[in-house]
């Protein structure tokens, strides 16, 4: 069961190499606690050293035709697909998700990459009319430089390939400082992208934490993007320190998503939607259902169905295909959870089941945490306020359709929401009104596919998008190019006067 225990480098130039200080750190199993490997605990220095690295190799790597750098991450993708079983159930060890959903995690890194390999025989631009004659002009995108990417552990696959795919097909070269919760992941994608042809220097992997690693990354002044998925409170910090060097930032930050559940709704494909995303991922995806907003005239059945379902759900750890709910992420996250039941009961919210560690056997010695369902919560309270990043979730009662929009909407982040109803009409009201980034209709607020935008309103982020085309606009800057060709010197909005607007 154990993989050996393995001691680890960073990526720099097309080498592993150790960290300069000699510091290490280990990636533990949240299943079990054990130790699985170690890792450099990098510093300023080791970054300055991958940056100076992707800086060299931008100068190459620009050059390289859009089609071919494509290839390389069509070749990416066929990797990660030979691997997918061996990924998938490393995942489940180092991260501790469930192995459906882990393979899932390496399909979307898979579907990335291909979707991004596609956008190398296209990285539209635009051409338009000139207002003079004689006059040729078009918009190209062109790369920005070397590309500071900070991932967290819950896709500790699928996001690297969010960032990394459309950044290197755009001709940026990249830095990567993974979550130190999922290092080993990030070693062996990083293994994989240098086996696809990747050259020397395009991608560099500095392991540590971000209080020194990211934080260097973040000010480096040869890294003109940073690209952030994590916390709210890092995203405000990442922001400040790129203030100075006046970087573009594109921010992935957290959640407090809602679900809406009408008097009309489908409620047995209700209780199949709250479970998948309030529970699945233990809770620990930025789209989870962490509110369910339902109409005053199903609310007792809909409690009743949705305890039954969640007391059902085997926990254990998430390489066992029986299992349902896999462990959180480590012991902070676990007091944080916890800490959250606390708050609840305090605010006098009634918890329905769950609410506390699992602490029998061998699952005491891991992370595990039953699910946990919190009912007449007030909108106002922390527990339907804060981003818990666990598997706890709270039953908000209202009595129409307009009052179930408000609450729903009212919450500082806008990332995914989705309402059940058969009602055709209040489904078109919700994607209108809802005021997030994502809309599900008759489906949880989880599960989003790689070719559309995936991001948040308000504090969710910065106004940004990845996947999609959207994601091109963060890794690239927009060039317009104007071509005289008629030999003379012809003035924009002065020469063409004889042409009056009508
Ligand atoms: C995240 O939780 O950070 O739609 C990303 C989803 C996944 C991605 C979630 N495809 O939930």
């Amino acid at each position: 069961m154990a993989v050996a225990e393995h001691r680890s480098k960073n990526y720099v130039g097309g080498e592993w190499i150790d960290g300069t200080s000699g510091a290490t750190f280990e990636s533990r199993v949240p299943a079990t606690g054990e130790t699985l490997a170690t890792f450099p605990r990098s510093t300023a220095e080791d970054v300055d050293r991958a940056v100076a690295a992707a800086k060299e190799a931008f100068e190459e790597w620009r050059l390289v035709p859009a089609p071919e750098r494509g290839n390389v991450l069509f070749r990416f993708a066929r990797l990660l697909e030979e691997q997918k079983d061996e990924l998938t159930e490393l995942m489940s060890r180092e991260m501790g998700k469930v192995l459906a959903e882990a393979g899932g995690d390496v399909q979307e890194a898979i579907d990335m990459s291909i979707y991004m390999g596609g956008e190398g025989r296209r990285l539209f631009g635009h051409t338009t009319p000139s207002e003079l004659r004689e006059k040729f002009q078009m918009s190209v995108r062109m790369p920005v430089g070397v590309v500071g990417a900070i991932t967290p552990w819950n896709f500790p696959i699928a996001i690297p390939a969010w960032k990394l795919a459309p950044a290197l097909v755009a001709g940026n070269t990249v830095v990567l400082k993974p979550a130190e919760d999922t290092p080993l992941l990030a070693e062996r994608f990083i293994e994989l992208l240098g086996e696809a042809g990747l050259p020397d220097g395009a991608v560099n992997l500095v392991h540590g934490f971000g209080e020194e690693a990211g934080e260097r990354l973040v000010r480096h002044p040869d890294v003109p993007i940073i690209t952030f998925t994590g916390s709210r409170e890092t995203g405000v910090a990442v922001t400040k320190a790129a203030a100075d060097g006046l970087k573009h930032v594109h921010l992935e930050l957290g959640g407090k998503n809602g679900i809406m559940v009408m008097d009309d709704a489908d409620l047995d494909l209700a209780v199949e939607g709250i479970v998948w995303s309030a529970f699945g991922t233990s809770g620990q995806r930025c789209t989870a259902a962490s509110r369910v907003i339902v109409h005053e005239a199903i609310y007792g059945e809909l409690q009743k169905r949705l305890v039954a379902r969640a007391e059902q759900m085997k926990i254990g750890p998430g390489w066992d295909p029986e299992t349902d709910l896999g462990p959180v992420i480590n012991r902070e996250a676990l007091d944080k959870i916890h800490s959250y039941t606390g708050i609840g009961a305090d605010e006098g919210a009634k918890l329905l089941t769950g609410g506390e560690q699992v602490s029998e056997g061998d699952l005491g010695k891991g992370f595990f945490y039953r699910p946990t369902i919190f009912a007449d919560v007030d909108p106002q309270m922390r527990i339907a306020q804060e981003e818990i990043f666990g598997p706890t979730t709270a039953l908000i009662p209202v009595k129409s359709f307009d009052e179930a929009i408000r609450v729903t909407n009212g919450i500082r982040y806008g990332l995914s929401s989705s309402i059940f109803t058969r009602d055709v009409n209040k489904a078109f009201r919700a994607m209108r009104d809802l005021q997030t980034g994502i809309t599900y209709i008759n489906a949880g607020t989880t599960g989003a596919e790689v070719h559309l935008p995936f991001g948040g309103t308000k504090d969710t982020g910065n106004g940004h998008r990845e996947a999609g085309q959207a994601a091109l606009d963060v890794f690239t800057e927009w060039k317009s190019v104007y071509v005289d060709y008629s030999g003379k010197l012809q003035r924009a909005q002065i020469d063409n006067v004889e042409h009056p607007a009508p």
